[in-house]
């Protein structure tokens, strides 16, 4: 062989070698850890914050006098735009008081372990650099930053799990359902009849490659979120091929059963394990009666919309999310809280009010939220339990009136205390009914007081 021609291959060789680095660096640093090992962050963590962040954060879900019924992230659908009306929105995008590390540092003074972002909404705008798509936060909309992009940079400064949400449903996309509008109709979105003969094009050009960006350009993604499983468009051999995808590229990325459709309605729940991927049921706006033997993770609005809503003014309480905290925590599940940014980049002050006030019970009382178990014993008409590590904490929301608090009688103590005042050991007394302990005439807790009760062996 000729040197010459030996040389150009040797070249060659180098290029190819080049361009795969970050390609080989990225897998190889990235051990194969167990399924449980790979869960283990997550079911730690116990409550994260979802954000839903988009165009229609400057619509705030009302057009002249109608406001759209239900959540702001549908006023495309909901309040009638053609796409060419909408398209405006992301074209206007400009969030001038976006500021990422503020934004992670109100979710880690909540008490939130993770924050999932909506990287792409059923209106198809990507807040990232997209190279797949121009409707993007670079090259539609005038702000020109990548959100995706400093939001990751925050919460790695901040030792915050960064998450993706991706929705299937594309509103906007000609190969999905841009092909209903404008005379789109919600009653469309789940008819099996209605499908797009594109959408086989949609989902392996445009949705798998945008997938792939995220996974490839913002480092570790702790989950994949997705949502829009319901429409008859997308496939199970879509959903098991994307989940493969994923893994491929990062081994260690959690997805949600909604990248397959085994969901079976807002329950969140699949009741075929194993016959479809994904790592944890998604409840959604609900709380399971009773604690199922799986992983899940209950996603919930602080008022009655995801996408920013003025009009929405149905906040739930400070003490009723962190009940709902605990409820869930009980049951074995994790709790995504979220938050729906305006379209400056700001969260609603409301929103800030009910974080600080949740940061302030779980910096007290995260001893008995994070990596705490479902409870093994029926709930308390005053509360809820969890456990971990030989303790039962008793969660109690309404505190004995006559200083007496009655638990279950299998519960044998050791030592029993208030989480929040250790050296001061309360009575305890076990009838042939029940389980008796001293507390004092005054909660501890304006919410939620929790009582730690350390197991006899
Ligand atoms: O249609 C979406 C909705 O806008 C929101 O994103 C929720 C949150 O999980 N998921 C879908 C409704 O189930």
């Amino acid at each position: 062989m000729k040197m010459k021609t030996l040389r150009n291959m040797c070249l060659l060789v180098v290029i190819v070698m080049l361009n795969m680095g970050p390609v080989l660096a990225q897998a190889s640093s990235k051990k194969k850890l167990s399924d449980d090992e790979r869960m283990e962050w997550w079911r730690d963590s116990k409550f994260g914050m979802f954000i839903h962040w988009g165009a229609y954060s400057i619509i705030g879900g009302e057009r002249g006098s109608k406001i759209a019924g239900g959540g702001a992230e549908w006023a495309m659908d909901k309040l009638d735009y053609t796409i060419e009306e909408y398209e405006k929105y992301p074209e206007m995008f400009n969030p001038q008081l976006f500021d990422a590390d503020a934004w992670v540092t109100m979710a880690k003074n909540a008490g939130m372990k993770y924050i999932v972002l909506t990287s792409k909404h059923h209106e198809g705008f990507a807040l990232w650099d997209s190279k797949v798509s121009d409707y993007d936060i670079m090259d539609t909309a005038p702000f020109k930053r990548d959100i995706v992009k400093e939001l990751a940079e925050a919460c790695k400064k901040q030792g915050i799990k960064f998450c993706l949400y991706y929705s299937i449903v594309d509103w906007h996309h000609p190969q999905a359902q841009g092909n209903l509008y404008p005379n789109y109709n919600i009653s469309q979105h789940d008819d099996p009849s209605v499908v797009n003969p594109e959408f086989p094009k949609y989902y392996e050009n445009y949705m798998k490659p945008q997938v792939g960006e995220l996974l490839k350009n913002y480092g570790d993604i702790g989950v994949v979120w997705f949502d829009g499983d319901w429409i008859s468009d997308y496939t199970t051999e879509m959903g098991k091929d994307l989940y493969k995808y994923i893994r491929d590229i990062q081994p260690n990325t959690i997805v949600n059963n909604r990248v397959d459709k085994g969901r079976t309605g807002m329950d969140g729940m699949n009741n075929k394990p194993g016959q479809f991927a994904g790592d944890f049921g998604t409840p959604e706006q609900e709380i399971p009666d009773t604690g199922i033997d799986s992983d899940w993770e209950a996603c919930m609005t602080m008022n009655g919309t995801w996408g920013y809503k003025p009009d929405d003014v149905n906040w739930k309480s400070s003490e009723d999310l962190i009940e709902k905290l605990v409820d869930i925590v009980s049951k074995g599940g994790n709790f995504l809280l979220n938050i729906g940014p305006d379209g400056y980049g700001r969260f609603p002050a409301q929103s800030i009010r009910r974080l600080d006030a949740m940061g302030q019970w779980t910096k007290k009382n995260g001893e008995a939220i994070y990596g705490a178990t479902a409870s093994p014993y029926e709930k308390p008409k005053w509360g809820r339990y969890t456990q971990k590590d030989g303790v039962i904490y008793a969660h109690v929301f309404e505190w004995p009136k006559d200083g007496l608090l009655k638990l279950n009688k299998d519960i044998k103590v050791k030592k029993a205390t208030l989480l929040t005042d250790p050296n001061t050991e309360l009575n305890a007394l076990t009838t042939s009914r029940e389980l008796l302990i001293d507390v004092p005439q005054l909660a501890p807790d304006t919410t939620v007081s929790v009582v730690k009760i350390e197991l006899a062996k």
